[in-house]
């Protein structure tokens, strides 16, 4: 049996598999290793600010568990909707849906918007989290398009892609997105400070 030094392991609170199976991908390329923490029930403050909710979390599960974690908050925030749903996102897909903001937006030509991400990282040696952030920038498309992923990939096409998230296997979507570029942040700290 092989043994994983404590140090190398971080342990990333979600109750998504799909953001769990993409930072798998992403901090195993560097060579950390990641858990899922499923089911500690990590308080979720409202806040107009992803990294506030993020770090909130962080600090409550890191309360909990005893163990080096991160969590990540993300958001799609549409220029026309001046920012909505940003950090509403969930209740926002789980009430409307994909569906729901297509017709939001059906009559505008101006179809600019960015998917935010924060990951927060703490443990319990550390006084403060430390927070990493990223965005990229794309567009609403006028239909669905793609069946992999989850949320809102069918409908959002990053910048110099002719595909939307959801026509991507989830590497390619790790090497466009937001949540890609700050788990890259995240992991270049994290192995040169452990
Ligand atoms: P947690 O347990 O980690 O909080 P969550 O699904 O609630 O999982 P977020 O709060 O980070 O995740 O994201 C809010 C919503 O935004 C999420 O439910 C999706 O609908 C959407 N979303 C976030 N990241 C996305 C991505 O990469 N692609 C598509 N939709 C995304």
């Amino acid at each position: 049996m092989t043994y994983l030094p404590k140090d190398k392991i971080v342990y990333f609170a979600t109750s998504n598999i799909h953001k769990y199976t993409e930072a798998c991908q992403v901090l195993s390329e560097c060579k950390i290793v990641t858990a899922m923490l499923k089911k500690i029930e990590a308080m979720e403050i409202q806040d107009d600010n992803l990294a506030n909710i993020a770090k909130f979390s962080v600090i409550d599960a890191t309360r909990k568990c005893h163990l080096p974690i991160i969590v990540e908050d993300a958001g799609l925030f549409i220029e026309a909707l001046n920012g909505f749903p940003g950090p509403y996102s969930s209740y926002v897909y789980r009430t409307i849906g994909n569906d729901g903001i297509l017709k939001l937006i059906k009559n505008i030509i101006e179809r600019k918007a960015c998917f935010k991400s924060v990951v927060a990282f703490h443990s319990p040696e550390r006084v403060e989290p430390m927070c990493f952030r990223s965005e990229v920038e794309g567009k609403i498309v006028r239909e669905k398009r793609g069946s992999q992923g989850f949320g809102f990939d069918p409908i959002f096409e990053p910048l110099n892609s002719s595909k939307t998230f959801a026509e991507m296997p989830f590497e390619e979507k790790n090497r466009h997105s937001h949540r890609g570029f700050a788990l890259c942040k995240f992991a270049k700290w994290f192995t040169s400070n452990r």
